[in-house]
């Protein structure tokens, strides 16, 4: 099974700042700890600070892989071009947010995602990422 991940601007400092709101492990790091807990999936990782690369990447992997986990960071609530591409692809994409944007500024409460997602986890941490992860090889 191939799980790609795709994580959207600034997530690329994870671990380095504002460790408050996003934990302190970097996604280099934690991407292992992945690895470990699911042997028999092919991770793809791909970050990005360029809304046009992250439609590239939701587009090719659409069509490649067997699922997405998508963390579209600030994208989230203004991209419709990011919504379009999740809608335009056959495979099943995981939204996944660290942080609980709804307990946070009014603005985050707008997703462009996820009423194209199969689902959405928000405010669990990294976790999230392992249970969107979990949920893809259930439903593969
Ligand atoms: O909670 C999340 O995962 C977010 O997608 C993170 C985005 C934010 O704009 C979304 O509303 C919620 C921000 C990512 C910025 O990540 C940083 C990590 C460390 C230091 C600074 C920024």
């Amino acid at each position: 099974m191939k799980i790609a991940i795709i994580n959207g601007p600034n997530l690329n400092l994870l671990g380095k700042r504002e460790k408050d709101i996003y934990g302190d492990m970097s996604f280099e790091k934690y991407l292992p700890v992945l690895r470990e807990m699911f042997p028999s999936v092919t991770f793809y990782y791909f970050q990005s600070n360029i809304e046009g690369e992250l439609v590239g990447e939701i587009q090719r992997t659409g069509f490649e892989y067997d699922g997405i986990v998508l963390n579209p960071a600030a994208y989230t609530h203004t991209s419709v071009a990011i919504g379009d591409a999740i809608a335009a692809i056959k495979v099943p994409v995981v939204e996944v947010h660290i942080s609980n944007v709804h307990a946070r500024e009014e603005f985050r409460k707008l997703s462009y995602v996820s009423a194209k997602a199969a689902g959405s986890i928000f405010g669990l941490g990294l976790q999230g990422y392992e249970l969107a992860v979990r949920w893809l090889i259930g439903k593969a």
